[in-house]
Formats: structure tokens, sequence, C-alpha cells
């Protein structure tokens, strides 16, 4: 295997679920080797296809496949500008399928080489949704049949659809009212609790979408309902206001799909204001990244739950599940559930029994992409509505 080399690298586009999901494949001068990664940025998905097509292709090519972290820096820095969310995806591309590579060469799964089993399984936390209280209720207690024991609840959307009157002649988008969503949570913990008891472990969403002083007052009026986290109470652009939640209330914070940049994280984790880092892996750069976030994270008791919706491809799931069981400090792993296209598409996607995700044996990543089926789901050029989204008074806000 000395002389082994990147001979090519494609970008394969998909969407079996309605995603737009972005796949590397990195083949090499050995026939039938190669790896894969996920490079899901799906709002820009053609941005992302450029810049692998376009530069990390050329940038690999003759390259020994075995060096990760040589690549890893050297493709970052390359581009001297770094650490935005479509070079990150694309590097995460490659740099998943070069820990597949080694793997597969290894003849081991990629935990084992990232230290080996801490435990068996992932516990994962489903989302329960229901446009009213009583639907809501009972999507949670069909996940608690099912032996799930981390439920995250959304009831409608964000505040008070439909019921907001805009000015005359406001612009169409996705509407949604802050305040009212602040009023509406505890309401719907209450409920909840009432109903299920304490037994159980519950998280929500907040979507970076409040004032930083009402995420405060949120997080202070959660406090009695004993939630699991509160997942992104703030963007990015807010994050000294971490600090004031965490002066004023006990509730666990969880925080971190929307950072590229590791200055983002750094002072949270270090300061002790938050006790999740929900990163999305392919957003920051791919497993080599993440494994040392991770142990970075266990030196301050922060754990991990990372950022696993439908719109990362079941590549990027099985990356966080070969992290998530090799990392003894992680927490809990979102999971948007696969749907059977999906698993036409990528043989090998984890299987899930009694709320755990659990990996196979298989070396590498143990998970394929069929290019013929995958080839059936074109990706959609179309924008998306819900970030077209806008304040009570139709001012653009971001979502
Ligand atoms: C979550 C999320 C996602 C994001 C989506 C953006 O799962 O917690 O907030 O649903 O909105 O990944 O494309
Ligand atoms: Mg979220």
């Amino acid at each position: 295997m000395s002389n082994l080399i990147i001979n090519n690298v494609k970008t394969i586009l998909t969407a079996p679920q309605g995603f737009n999901l972005v796949i590397v494949k990195v083949e090499t001068s050995e026939p039938n080797l190669y790896g894969l990664g996920c490079a899901t940025f799906t709002q820009r998905h053609l941005a992302v296809k450029t810049a692998i097509d376009e530069y990390l292709k050329p940038f690999l090519i003759g390259k020994d496949p075995s060096r990760i972290e040589d690549i890893w820096q050297s493709a970052m820095g390359n581009s001297y500008w770094r650490n935005g969310p479509v070079l990150n995806n694309a590097l995460s591309g490659v740099d998943m399928a070069l820990w597949d590579i080694k793997g597969k060469i290894a003849g081991m799964p990629v935990y084992e080489l990232l230290g080996g089993k801490c435990r068996e399984g992932a516990a994962v936390y489903r989302h329960a949704y229901g446009n009213d209280i009583l639907s809501l209720e009972e999507s949670v207690q069909r996940y608690m049949e099912e032996g799930y024991h981390y439920i995250r609840c959304q009831m409608g959307d964000y505040g008070d659809h439909g019921k907001i009157v805009p000015p005359e002649g406001a612009l169409t988008g996705a509407y949604f009212d802050p305040r009212a969503y602040v009023r509406s949570i505890p309401r719907m913990f209450e409920e909840i609790r009432n109903k299920v008891g304490f037994d159980i472990e519950l998280l929500v969403d907040v979507h970076e979408r409040l004032s930083p002083i009402d995420a405060v007052h949120l997080s202070k009026q959660l406090e009695p309902y004993g939630l699991y986290f509160l997942e992104d109470p703030l963007a990015p652009e807010q994050l000294e206001w971490f600090r004031m939640i965490r002066n004023q209330s006990s509730t666990p914070i969880a925080m971190g799909e929307l950072f590229n940049n590791p200055r983002e994280w750094l002072p949270l984790i270090t300061e002790g204001l938050i006790d999740f880092i929900r990163v999305h892996i392919s957003q920051i750069g791919g497993i080599t990244p993440a494994k040392k976030l991770a142990t970075f994270c266990e030196m301050f008791s922060v754990r991990t739950a990372f950022h696993g919706p439908g719109d990362l491809s079941p590549i990027g799931h099985m990356a966080h599940l070969h992290l998530n069981i090799c990392s003894s400090n992680f927490g809990v792993q979102e999971w948007y559930g696969l749907s059977e296209q999906l698993e036409e598409v990528f043989p090998g996607c984890p299987s899930i029994k009694k709320g755990y995700v659990y990996p196979n044996d298989q070396p590498g990543l143990g998970i394929d992409i069929n290019e013929e089926e995958a080839a059936k789901y074109p990706c959609s050029t179309e924008f998306s509505a819900w970030t077209l989204s806008r304040g009570r008074d139709g001012t653009y806000v971001r979502p």
C-alpha cells in the first residue's frame, strides 16, 4: 500500500428524503478502495460541489490518502481565507472519506482507530411534533412506547403563525413571533410534564430565534421542568449573552449548529457557559476537527450532542456514530430518522433499537452509496422558504 495515491474525487448530489445531500467519493490507485464523506450544506449544495470539483479534486490527486492530518491542515490553509461553511463542508467530505479509506486499509471500523468503544450504542433524541398540545403529547407518547428516553418537543411553528398581522403590503415570508414563542414553551412543558412525569428527558430547540434577554428569561422559566437541555438559545453573533444566561439559570445549555470557526466555541467551553456542544460536524470540517473538539470538551466537562438533522446524509450520521461510540463525554445524538429511500441509496445505514443507534463492525465508516439509486433523486435548486423569515412587522429576521 505504500504507493497508494488518490486518483479521483467525485461529488455526488442526491435528495432521496427531499433534502439536498452532498457526498464526496475519494478514489485511490488501489482498485475498489475508496472512501465516502458527507459535505452537505443543503441550502448551497452547488457552491460546495464547485469547491470540491474545482479546488479540492486537483489539490488532492496524486496525494497519499493516509496523511489525513496533513491534508486537512494544508487544504484548510491553502485557500488562505478559511473557516466558512462552503469550504469547511467540502473539506469535511474529503476528511470523512480519508478516515473511511484508512479504516478499510486497517480492516477496522473508524471508532477503533479513534480509541475504541466506550459504549455499544449511542442514545438518540427524537423530534416529537404536534400542531397543538394534544397531538404533541401523542407524539411524545409514541416515542416513549418505542423506547426513546430523550425527546425534543415542538408545538406548531415558532410563535403564533397565522395570528400575525403585518403592515399592509408586507412582503411574503415565513412569519414568526419570538415573544409568543417564549410564552408558549413553558406552558407546553407544564402540560407535558403533567402528562408524562419526570422520568423521561425532554429538550427544546430555540433555533437561535430570540432576543438575548428573552433567551435569559426563557431559560429561567424552564427550570421547573428539568430539561435535558435548551438547544441553540442564541445566534453565534450573540455569544457574550451566554454568561448572562448561565448566571441566571441552571437550565442546561446546548449550542453550536451554526458554528464554523473554533473561536466561536472556545470561550463558551473554557468559560463553562455551555453543557453540550452541538456543532454540525461537516460544517466544522469533518471527523478530524470533531474528534479534537470532543477531546477538548472532555477537559471542561462539556458533553457532545452533534447536530443530526434531516439535511445530513447517512454518511454524516455514521461519522457521528463513530465519534459517539468512542468519546467518553458523549451526551446524546439528535436523530431525524432515515426513510426507506435513504436506506436504499446508502446501504449499511446504522440500525436503531429502543432509543440507541448501533454501529456495525465493517472496516471504515461501514456505509456505502448506490450511485444508480442516488441518481434517481435529483437535488432542487429552489431557495428554501423557511429561511426567508420575517418578524411581526414584516422585517426580515434571521431564522
Ligand atoms: C435541528 C435544526 C435543523 C436545521 C437545519 C438547517 O435539527 O436542530 O435546527 O433542522 O434547521 O439543519 O438546514
Ligand atoms: Mg436546531
